[in-house]
């Protein structure tokens, strides 16, 4: 039996219908008006009046002098790692060819993606590192073209930090956009944009709507809601480290959230405690302390195992394993975006620097997929080549089923391979 220490807030479901209204009408006014509709959103959402709306070179070069050399090292730190740990991934995919059976060899190749529409939120805090987990996998897997939209700040331009970031990262054209009306031109294309095969990358529920919209027409990588941060931990945990840990992901957003499922009830009660102290030096308490009172969720597990069955569960976005021997239970846990091992893996390195990627499953999507990496930009896709033996070996059974479908065109085109004429002799 499990206890709840402290429940989040029932919130009523939300009204879907407005959001997916209003989405379908900017995507249909990009789709007929192109640019001249995405320069009117601008200027009704943004409040900007832009006239290229691709940046330049020099727009790039210029962002780049406005940035403090620490923050351009940082980048370069960061985006090292990022690519590094897409390469590792990379050499895991795999071609190859088998003879399967005499005379048939199949085989598998791994091919990139044309074009690619990176999403770059703007938003409350300019997350740079947005930026390069949406591009350098895509980069990494040799996709030709990566068009990437971001929402230009209330100056009209694009914040120096994030430019900079998507061109380092591999961009080959940006553009001030941002919104539904940036996945509608990605996703259709208008006279500055060309569309593109497959869009990626986090943002508001405007912009995630759009992309379920815009799905089919486009592939997409997944459709990410607020940030999910999930800790799992016994007594041996340190409840200033918890605290720290669901306040850093609760910061993001007041729809964020933030789970303790502990074995331990002193560490659940001082880990509450914990959370309120830190609030009051926590300069982005507001949204914090929103999202905790809101979102916020401590469950009492009488048992490891039960507590591990909670998080399978649950299939947080992050799931942070502060227990004794952390990595011992590796095997155990099954639904997660990204997995957090031991007490020093704090979600926060995930986010910005260790390299693997933070555009994570949220709302249990964890049940059915990992997050954005390398394999988001490529196609796994097969072929077969089939010599005289193979046909002999396929041909009698690829016959006699089409046969049994009544689907005659396709048993003559196996039986003029077997027998050189279109039909059988007599029935089978
Ligand atoms: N935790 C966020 C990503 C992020 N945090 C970027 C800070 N910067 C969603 O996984
Ligand atoms: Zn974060």
């Amino acid at each position: 039996m499990v206890e709840f220490l402290k429940e989040q807030e029932v919130i009523p479901a939300q009204e879907k219908n407005e959001l997916e209204q209003t989405v379908a009408s900017i995507i249909q006014q990009v789709r007929n008006e192109g640019d001249i509709a995405l320069k009117g959103f601008l200027k009704k959402f943004d409040k900007v009046e832009i006239d290229d709306l691709k940046v330049s070179e020099d727009d790039v070069l210029e962002a780049k002098k406005k940035l403090p050399a620490t923050l351009i090292e940082d980048m370069a730190f960061s985006i090292e790692r990022i690519r590094a740990f897409a390469e590792a991934q990379r050499r895991t995919l795999t071609e190859f060819e088998q003879e399967m059976i005499p005379g048939v060899h199949l085989g598998q190749k791994v091919i990139p993606i044309e074009s690619v529409g990176a999403y770059v939120p703007g938003g409350r805090y300019p997350l740079l590192s947005s930026a390069q987990m949406a591009i350098i996998p895509a980069k990494v897997a040799g996709v030709s073209n990566i068009r990437v939209c971001t929402p230009p700040t209330k100056e009209g331009v694009i914040h120096p930090a994030v430019l900079y970031a998507a061109h380092q990262s591999g961009a080959d054209e940006i553009f001030s956009l941002g919104g539904a009306q940036a996945i509608a031109a990605l996703a259709y294309g208008t006279e500055t944009v060309s569309p593109v095969n497959k869009i990626t990358g986090p943002g508001n529920r405007f912009v995630t709507e759009a992309k379920r919209q815009v799905n089919g027409v486009v592939g997409i990588d997944l459709l990410a809601g607020p940030s999910e941060v999930l800790v799992l931990a016994d007594k041996t945990a340190q409840a200033e480290y918890v605290a720290s840990d669901l306040l850093a992901q609760s910061e993001h957003d007041i729809d964020a959230q933030g789970i303790l499922v502990t074995t331990s009830r002193e560490l659940g009660l001082e880990v509450i405690h914990e959370i309120e102290k830190q609030l009051q030096t926590l300069p982005t308490a507001k949204v914090a302390r929103e999202s905790w009172r809101r979102r916020g969720q401590v469950i009492l597990a009488e048992s490891l195992d039960e507590a591990i069955s909670i998080t399978n569960h649950l299939a947080a976005e992050h799931l942070h394993v502060q227990v004794e021997e952390a990595y011992s239970h590796l095997d155990k846990l099954t639904n997660y975006g990204s997995l957090f091992l031991g007490e020093n893996a704090s979600v926060v390195f995930a986010d910005k620097v260790c390299g693997t990627n933070h555009i994570l499953p949220t709302n249990a999507a964890a049940k059915y997929t990992g997050g954005v990496w390398v394999g988001t930009f490529l196609k796994v896709v097969t072929y077969q080549r089939i010599e005289n033996e193979g046909v002999t070996q396929l041909a009698p059974h690829c016959v006699r089923q089409s046969n049994r479908e009544g689907l005659i065109g396709h048993l003559r085109s196996a039986n003029i391979r077997l027998t050189g004429k279109l039909d059988i002799e007599e029935n089978i």
